[in-house]
């Protein structure tokens, strides 16, 4: 198979939309709420040992009250990177709508169908698209400086569980062992947006249509473009990977609920966020 000419314009349009929305310079993080890591100082063990630590530190033996500050202040200590990560995630989730109406297809498609793909969607691209700041020499998504440079632990004081971040890790190991072109990072997303399972699709044959388009791009994209040592299973491999980005997701979901009922500081997640990924209070 060769690529066609219409294909490499769609090729050419995905890479130029993802370029006008992925800025490599991470030069906006600095406006997000600043990151929060606790150091492992005394004051920050103190949070999450809340009532041993004032018994520990008073002549009393008795507990604090339960709802007293001390408990208050363990999850606000816990979520202490929520604000910034949730920034990131909300300023993420307005670029991949920027990529999103670049596609071909998909300011066609009715608002409502607009809107189901990218909740259903969102943090599944968000993580591929983050695979770009992923590196394997400390196994953390590097923005710039140290500041901007998340592991695992961070993730952990947003309210993230270590057994669910592992895997997300591991999908960021093995999506940078593929070593994929430009063409196919941008492809995939594409891919990974109009999927017509997603609930409240309503047009999911129109929906389909972009899709297998967007596939059969791709197979010919590796077909004659990737080099033929390492094309081997390429494209199955990358089909793999939007199967282990709906389980992220699910994951996601579950500790997404439990996050935003543990925040005190209601503020602490933006609306944009609240719409994409629901908000339980409403
Ligand atoms: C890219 F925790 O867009 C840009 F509250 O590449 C750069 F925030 O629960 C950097 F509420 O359940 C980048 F939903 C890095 F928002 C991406 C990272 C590093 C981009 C930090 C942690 C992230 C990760 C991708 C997904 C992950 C943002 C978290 C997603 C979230 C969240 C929130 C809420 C928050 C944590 C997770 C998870 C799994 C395991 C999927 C964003």
């Amino acid at each position: 198979p060769q690529l066609l000419e219409e294909q490499e314009r769609l090729i050419a349009t995905l890479i130029e939309a993802h370029r006008k929305t992925y800025d490599a310079s991470y030069s906006d993080f600095s406006q997000f709420r600043p990151p929060k890591r606790g150091d492992g100082s005394p004051e920050c063990r103190n949070a999450t040992n809340p009532f041993l630590m004032s018994l520990l530190n008073s002549d009393m033996d008795e507990l604090p009250k339960a709802s007293a500050s001390g408990a208050e202040a363990a999850a606000g200590d816990e979520l202490s990177m929520l604000p910034h990560l949730a920034d990131l995630v909300s300023y993420s989730i307005q670029k991949v709508i920027g990529f999103a109406k670049m596609i071909p297809g998909f300011k066609e498609l009715c608002t409502e169908d607009q809107i189901s793909l990218l909740k259903a969607s969102a943090i599944e691209i968000i993580i591929l698209r983050s695979n770009e700041s992923f590196t394997m020499e400390d196994n953390s998504w590097t923005c710039g400086s140290n500041e901007f440079k998340y592991q695992i632990g961070d993730v952990m004081q947003a309210g993230h569980k270590l057994e669910l971040l592992e895997p997300l890790v591991k999908f960021q190991v093995n999506m940078k062992k593929l070593d994929l072109h430009e063409a196919e990072h941008v492809l995939l997303m594409a891919i990974c947006l109009f999927s017509p399972d997603r609930p409240g699709v309503q047009d999911r044959c129109r929906v389909e249509e972009v899709q297998e388009h967007l596939t059969e791009t791709l197979r010919a994209y590796i077909a004659c473009r990737h080099p033929l040592s390492c094309k081997h299973m390429l494209y199955t491999k990358m089909v793999e990977k939007l199967t282990e980005l709906r389980s992220l997701n699910e994951e996601h979901s579950k500790q997404y609920l439990q996050i935003s009922q543990d925040a005190v500081n209601k503020e602490d997640l933006p609306p944009l966020l609240l719409e994409v990924f629901g908000n339980p209070t409403a």
